[in-house]
């Protein structure tokens, strides 16, 4: 298929509830949705998770824009695309700024799926009907309101709870978590907050039946992550540490983790996913897949490779409302009972509400 348009809409949407993890709290999302059109005017969508500051990865709204308007856009413009695959190939000159290739890629393959009148999940190679998804909790000041939220949506039915840590915010808030709920698969996520000094400290999270605990360092940090698994009973997963295939590869081979925190965005793209997904298969690490607070076209891209069979924890794909007022895509993403059903309609079976689109909508783009 020829790509013969490619719109950029910078989006701003503000959740229900602000978010804080130790880098920081967010609660006005601002992002990019990438459209791509090929000869038959069908249409696919690909979302970039940035954020407007980096506080999570390097890439920010604005150097991802710039990158997609100047290098990446450009370079698969007007081009033939048998198949999506062959996209790292045009990519691989620019380095990194894997929000931005993905994105793009993640439009391409929506595309190439609907041009081939499958879902998503099966042109990834996807197996499952069905998905379990767990839900990631911020950090609160007041202790009530982590309980309040644990409560609701263990009710809820989410599969596993993930609550956000940081220094001074982590062993007493988890001990008063697993006193009230005893019984919850729960995990917790620091964010890169801790450095080998405070082996100590991660060390008395062991007591907790803690199902993993989601990159305690730094990312760059895969020799000292191997120390600290050395030293700990609980799995570590390793979420920013992990930006490609290679990284894996090198983080199993150094016993840096027992678990991947997959994101589409930040390994660059759903080839890279794939890649990764079958060297953890093969490798037997346990994978699940990470959010980043998306939108649904985001989302559903994270269903569609959450249905590959190496995804055997439940990932972060809570419902649009955990999130939104209202997102941009028919129907939401509803969770019941902590499970996800995978769309086997064309490309990531869901509509995209235009009108919520372009009310969101701070600049748009078109190139031709
Ligand atoms: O570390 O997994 C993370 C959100 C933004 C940036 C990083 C992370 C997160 C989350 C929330 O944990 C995941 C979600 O609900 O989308
Ligand atoms: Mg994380």
């Amino acid at each position: 298929m020829i790509i013969e348009e490619v719109n950029l809409y910078k989006i701003k949407m503000k959740m229900k509830h602000p978010f804080t993890t130790s880098f920081g709290t967010e609660q006005n999302r601002e992002f990019i949705l990438v459209q791509v059109k090929n000869e038959s005017d069908l249409s696919g969508w690909g979302e970039c998770v940035t954020t407007e500051r980096p506080l999570y990865i390097e890439e920010f709204t604005d150097s991802s824009w710039l990158m997609l308007e100047k290098f990446l856009i450009p370079s698969i413009l007007k081009k033939n695309i048998e198949h999506p695959n062959q996209l790292q190939d045009y990519f691989r000159p620019y380095k990194r700024n894997h929000l931005a290739k993905s994105a793009l890629e993640g439009a391409i393959w929506d595309l190439y799926a609907k041009s081939e009148n499958i879902s998503l999940s099966k042109a990834l190679g996807g197996t499952k009907s069905t998905i379990e998804v767990g839900v990631s909790l911020g950090i609160e000041e007041n202790i009530d309101n982590l309980l309040n939220n644990i409560r609701v949506k263990t009710e809820e039915g989410y599969k596993r709870i993930k609550i956000k840590i940081k220094p001074g915010k982590d062993v007493e808030v988890i001990e008063e978590v697993r006193n009230h709920f005893p019984d919850i698969p729960l995990m917790v996520d620091a964010n890169s907050a801790y450095t080998l000094k405070d082996v100590d400290t991660l060390k008395q999270m062991d007591q907790f039946d803690l199902m993993m605990i989601e990159q305690p360092l730094t990312a760059g940090d895969l020799i000292d992550h191997a120390k600290l698994q050395r030293e700990l009973k609980t799995p570590i997963c390793l979420d920013e540490s992990i930006h490609s295939f290679n990284d894996a590869r090198q983080a199993i081979e150094l016993g840096s983790g027992k678990i991947i925190n997959l994101k589409i965005g930040r390994v660059g793209g759903l080839t890279q996913a794939i890649k990764i997904h079958d060297l953890c298969n093969e490798e037997n690490i346990p994978m699940w897949c990470g959010g980043m607070l998306e939108s649904g076209i985001g989302r559903a891209h994270n269903i569609a490779i959450t249905s590959l069979t190496n995804f055997t924890l439940p990932g972060d794909t809570a419902s649009s409302s955990r999130y939104w007022d209202k997102d941009i895509i028919q129907p939401e993403v509803r969770v019941e009972n902590g499970l996800l059903q995978v769309p086997e309609t064309p490309g990531i079976g869901f509509k995209i509400d235009m009108d919520e689109v372009l009310k969101n909508t701070s600049t748009t783009k078109c190139f031709n």
